[in-house]
């Protein structure tokens, strides 16, 4: 027979006390969240039986994973990142709130304020030998009509699946780049075809996937975050058409309506030889509430540009 204890007025108590609901200090929004945690932790480590050298093993990986700064890889890893997008598209279908580009997870990897620049830009610096690509497209508003002066927030991997300031070899803010839209609401950049990304294999969320019997690996893709006053700021992604991870994403960001389609064409574009192009417009949702044309708050990255 489980012994199960959990339930009882004493532990109860006892986990009130520990999330200090019998003070008057501190964030209650806080004591009730870890209230949570703890009456879960409590049941979850009852209902499994979990072993002391299990739990103690937990512990330790905690500590391993956030050494690693792979938290928000795990995260990814395990489906919550996508559970948390499908949370807010029932939560909008609920309101009626639809249309526009399908949001997908942002990933842990984005970088704040990569150069700006007006229409156009190139993301590359030349260095890696990849398949040029050129990547354009609109921002468009519901009814079809050009968003001008639209923020495209765009980063993307390079040909080893690395991305900059993550990757110390790339010089800084390599491949991310934030483009204003023109008068037609048209964005345009020049980089190279990314390939996938794959988690580092001596890291600890590769080794809870291979646990699971799972890989860590991610088609090529390209990050978005798309913003315009008015509007409902999105966090999205194209996915690679023909990549062999496109279906199979260890992250499940891959969504329909998100797969972008890649053109290859020889001797355009001013380029001698093969290059790629991607053709992608947006459509936002309008904003109803300020809080809507923002990004979530999440902990970013930031990199002092001549740093
Ligand atoms: C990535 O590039 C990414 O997009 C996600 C979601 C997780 C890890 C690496
Ligand atoms: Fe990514």
């Amino acid at each position: 027979m489980t012994v199960k204890i959990s339930r009882t007025a004493e532990i109860q108590t006892f986990f009130e006390e520990a999330a200090g609901l019998r003070n008057e200090q501190g964030n209650p929004r806080l004591k009730q969240i870890v209230l949570r945690i703890l009456q879960d932790t409590a049941r979850l480590v009852e209902d499994l039986e979990i072993t002391d050298d299990e739990f103690w093993t937990a512990v330790d990986y905690l500590n391993r994973l956030g050494n690693r700064g792979e938290a928000g890889l795990l995260v990814a890893g395990l489906g919550i990142e996508h559970f948390l997008d499908l949370l807010s598209d029932a939560r909008d279908a609920e309101a009626g709130r639809t249309g526009g580009t399908p949001r997908t997870i942002e990933g842990p990897l984005y970088v704040a304020g990569a150069p700006l620049s007006e229409g156009e830009a190139r993301m590359d610096d030349g260095s890696d030998a990849g398949i040029p690509m050129f990547l354009a497209g609109r921002v468009l508003d519901l009814r079809g009509q050009p968003i001008a002066g639209a923020t495209v927030d765009m980063w993307h991997a390079n040909t080893k699946g690395l991305y900059s300031y993550f990757d110390p070899s790339q010089a800084e803010y390599n491949l991310r780049r934030r483009i204003r839209t023109d008068a037609e609401g048209r964005y345009r950049a020049r980089s190279i075809v990314p390939s996938g990304y794959g988690c580092p294999a001596d890291g600890p969320t590769q080794q809870c996937l291979d646990q699971l019997g799972r890989h860590g690996q991610r088609p090529a893709h390209i990050h978005f975050f798309i913003s315009a006053p008015g509007h409902r700021h999105l966090t999205t992604q194209i996915n690679l058409a023909g990549d062999r991870y496109l279906w199979d994403d260890f992250a499940y960001a891959t969504r329909d309506g998100l797969i972008g389609e890649v053109n290859f064409v020889e001797n355009a574009h001013g380029i001698a030889g093969r290059c790629a192009e991607v053709v992608f417009d947006f459509q936002l949702q309008p904003a109803s509430e300020a809080t809507d044309e923002r990004r979530s708050q999440r902990p970013r990255a930031l990199q002092v540009q001549g740093a």
